[in-house]
């Protein structure tokens, strides 16, 4: 009787053990993630240089000026009076249901207002329809849609400006912050482009940074929270960081104490028991 006891006991104690060990080590740490990327495009050479080379939306027509400065890309339009363009895209990388995302850090240098048709901006059709993002100095708005924008000042530094689009449904984000949704309007061409779309005379003229354009064709991928913000400690506005549940980040502490006790009237229990029987016997 008092070996069965004890056997039982040291199994109870063992199984015990065990399970707050596992309690105690299953925490959920924050994960390691990052993001892999389709295409990505750093600044460093002209993009119909880079791997894999942009195209240039239309090559016979004036360019405008354009250089890198470091690993920064700078597209300078400089005459309303003139057609000119300064756009690069990738063709046929839209599928529409998987959905995509374009990520781009972007500063811009100035946007004149002399002219009356915006034309700096990211940009994407799936084949259904066209969505794009626009840049004036002090907001980003859908393209042909200037009164749905966020109002931010895009000179002061570089932010980064993240397109999701799925299914027709085309997000825009912010320093990794959700700012907009992009309506969009029926479009069948498929294509990713940025920089300073064909104008016929009259389109503003301006000067943009491009530190990056990145994209990722296997889905409409929310921003991994923090988005970085510069490479110097900027202010970032409120980045929405998922509160931890109360209750999910105290569950290990309660299972420990819940077993704890278990384990402690346990002991008491079989020494209780393993003293009966010796005195029974
Ligand atoms: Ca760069």
């Amino acid at each position: 009787m008092l070996i069965r006891l004890k056997a039982a006991s040291g199994i109870m104690l063992t199984i015990l053990l065990i399970s707050m060990i596992t309690l105690a080590f299953n925490t959920h740490p924050a994960e390691a993630e990052s993001e892999t990327w389709t295409i990505e495009y750093d600044g460093n050479v002209l993009p119909e240089n880079a791997d894999p080379p942009w195209r240039l939306t239309t090559p016979t027509i004036y360019q405008g000026d354009r250089w890198t400065d470091g690993d920064i890309l700078a597209l300078y339009t400089t005459d309303v009076s003139s057609k000119r363009e300064l756009q690069y895209q990738q063709d046929n990388i839209v599928d529409r249901s998987t959905g995509i995302t374009i990520e781009a850090r972007v500063k811009i240098g100035y946007i004149s207002l002399d002219g009356t048709i915006p034309d700096t901006q990211i940009a994407l059709c799936d084949s259904h329809a066209f969505f794009g993002l626009v840049f004036l100095e002090d907001r980003v708005h859908e393209v042909d849609r200037p009164d749905n924008y966020y109002l931010v000042n895009t000179t002061e530094r570089f932010h980064v400006y993240r397109v999701t689009s799925v299914n027709g449904t085309t997000k825009v984000y912010v320093d990794g912050i959700y700012r907009l949704t992009i309506t969009g309007f029926a479009y069948s061409y498929n294509y990713v482009l940025f920089g300073d779309m064909r104008m016929d005379p009259g389109g503003m003229n301006g000067l943009s940074y491009w530190d990056y354009v990145k994209i990722d064709i296997t889905g409409a991928k929310p921003p991994l929270p923090p988005t970085p913000v510069g490479g110097k400690a900027t202010p970032i506005n409120k980045i929405a960081v998922k509160p931890m549940n109360s209750l999910e980040s105290l569950a290990p502490y309660i299972g420990l104490t819940i077993l704890l006790a278990v384990a402690v009237v346990t002991v008491v229990y079989v020494k209780k028991r393993k003293r009966d029987t010796e005195i029974i016997s």
